[in-house]
């Protein structure tokens, strides 16, 4: 369906047909745009920015190129195409049509569900509102630019869901996305990595890679929920969603294309006295990033996501691919655990472990990508390996939360932790020098600071020297 962009909240959900839920989410947009001005990008109001803009959700419609000021991006309310015939997937209510409508006794849980989505999503933005101010280049900064107002759009399709079907509470919850803020000690983001910083673009493109990726499988998880409109919701995210990963992958890739070139020129690799990023300084940012989203898939064991299951409100990934009953009753799965502080594997119900099987569906899929970087590692001919550490290493949720564990698995002594914590995770003063490579914005097109390569190709196919945002 086409969206109407002559309505002051772009959407093809019909909105103008429900003047009640419309007058709603036009009172609460001034308050989102509020928040935009305080708490997105800083001091960007002005700028002319080169974004992707959807203009309908099917394959031609969905990837709009254009110049735009941000607070004037068009953000909307847009869901996948509905089908007539789709019928819930797995649970209890398997083979049921799917719910056009809350049902009340699923009223709390999917609240909650949609909440915590939503909160995740300006969160991103807080963590990143001033990282313009040291872009490598006028390309990285409007993928940055790119990533947030998409976040922004994401936080629309959730307070839609909330206005729309949770009546009054609903409302309540989207005035709450815009008062809980990253990092703030007395109404923090829900969610532990949305409370982390992201002070500098090695963070940045480390985001975009793992926390980005948890985003995936959350939503894809949610696309198979029974309760159709937020399938459709996270059906259409998702393909907004493969642009951020793909920043983080080509981000990292680059930084280590340019280390590895320094290494190579100056046959050294003392590679910070020439002012790029060492490689182990990278694999210690990317220790720190894949543990802290590891936490976000919650326990390994959890009942929530068995009776989100059983309830058909979450899926596992790509539900309807899987081989299975859809049921899980009788099923098993095996899990790793820790027992008398000994990490074990251990056979628990499968409904119970479904936190734990999208958690290792991320991982294989976060490890797709590392391979990827080492062969481009080969290929310049460094002898260095990037590795994801073991899924227990500085956890802080779930069973491994306080068990001091070594990157490749082993269970250490707090005294040996302490000697060796730096290795494995950045210290101050690798914060401090990744944060003083981060210099002025590049902002001269086709130019890139001194630690990135510039990418294999440009936005939408434009040149080098492309002029992705006119500072005006
Ligand atoms: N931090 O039974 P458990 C994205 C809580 S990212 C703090 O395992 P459950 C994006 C948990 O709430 C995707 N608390 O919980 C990326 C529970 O609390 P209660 C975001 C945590 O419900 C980049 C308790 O611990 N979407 O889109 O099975 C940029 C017991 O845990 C954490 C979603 O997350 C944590 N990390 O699993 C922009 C999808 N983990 O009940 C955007 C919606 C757990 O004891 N959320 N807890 O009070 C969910 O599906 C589930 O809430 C979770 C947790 C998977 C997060």
């Amino acid at each position: 369906m086409a969206i109407d962009y002559s309505q002051l909240i772009p959407n093809n959900v019909d909105l103008s047909s429900d003047r009640r839920l419309q007058r709603a989410l036009e009172n609460w947009q001034p308050r989102f745009l509020d928040w935009w001005k305080d708490m997105g990008p800083d001091g960007t109001s002005a700028f002319d920015v080169y974004l992707r803009t959807a203009i309908s959700t099917d394959s031609n419609g969905w990837a709009n190129f254009g110049y735009v000021k941000m607070p004037e991006y068009r953000w909307g309310i847009f869901l996948a195409d509905r089908d007539p015939n789709r019928e819930i997937a797995f649970g209890d209510n398997k083979g049921k049509p799917a719910w056009q409508d809350v049902p009340g006794e699923l009223r709390s849980t999917l609240r909650r569900l949609i909440v915590t989505q939503g909160d995740t999503e300006p969160a991103s933005v807080e963590q990143q509102r001033l990282l313009g101010k040291t872009a490598p280049s006028l390309y990285d900064l409007r993928n940055l630019f790119q990533i947030n107002v998409e976040e922004g759009r994401h936080l629309w399709a959730m307070v839609y869901l909330l206005h729309a079907y949770f009546g009054r509470d609903g409302r309540e919850e989207a005035e709450a996305m815009l008062e809980r803020h990253s990092g703030d000690p007395d109404k923090p983001r829900i969610l532990g990595a949305f409370n982390e910083a992201t002070p500098d673009w090695l963070s940045f493109f480390m985001f975009t890679y793992f926390t980005d990726r948890d985003g995936k499988y959350q939503l894809a998880s949610l696309a198979e929920s029974g309760f159709d409109p937020l399938a459709r919701s996270c059906r259409f995210m998702l393909t907004e969603e493969a642009h951020h990963m793909f920043v983080g992958e080509t981000g990292v890739g680059r930084i280590l294309q340019r280390t590895c070139e320094l290494m190579k020129e100056h046959k050294t690799d003392d590679v910070r006295s020439l002012g790029g990023i060492d490689l182990p300084t990278m694999q210690k940012y990317l220790n720190f990033h894949f543990s802290v989203s590891l936490d976000l898939f919650g326990q390994e064991a959890s009942t929530n996501a068995a009776n989100y299951y059983t309830q058909g409100v979450k899926g596992r990934y790509l539900e309807t691919r899987v081989d299975d009953d859809h049921l899980l009753t009788g099923a098993t799965y095996e899990i790793e655990t820790v027992e008398d502080g000994r990490i074990v594997k251990k056979a628990v119900p499968a409904l119970q472990a479904l936190n734990e099987r999208l958690r290792q569906d991320y991982i294989e899929d976060c490890a797709r990508g590392v391979l990827r970087w080492n062969k481009a590692i080969e290929r310049a001919g460094i002898n260095f390996e990037m590795t994801l550490p073991h899924r227990a290493f500085d956890r802080q949720i779930g069973a491994f939360a306080g068990l001091r564990v070594s990157p490749d698995g082993k269970v250490l002594s707090e005294a040996e932790w302490n000697a060796n914590k730096d290795k494995w995770l950045p210290t101050d003063e690798d914060r401090a020098y990744v944060t003083s490579l981060m210099g002025a914005a590049v902002t001269q097109p086709g130019r890139f600071a001194h630690w990135i390569a510039p990418p294999a190709r440009g936005i939408n196919n434009q040149p080098g020297d492309f002029e992705y945002v006119r500072f005006n």
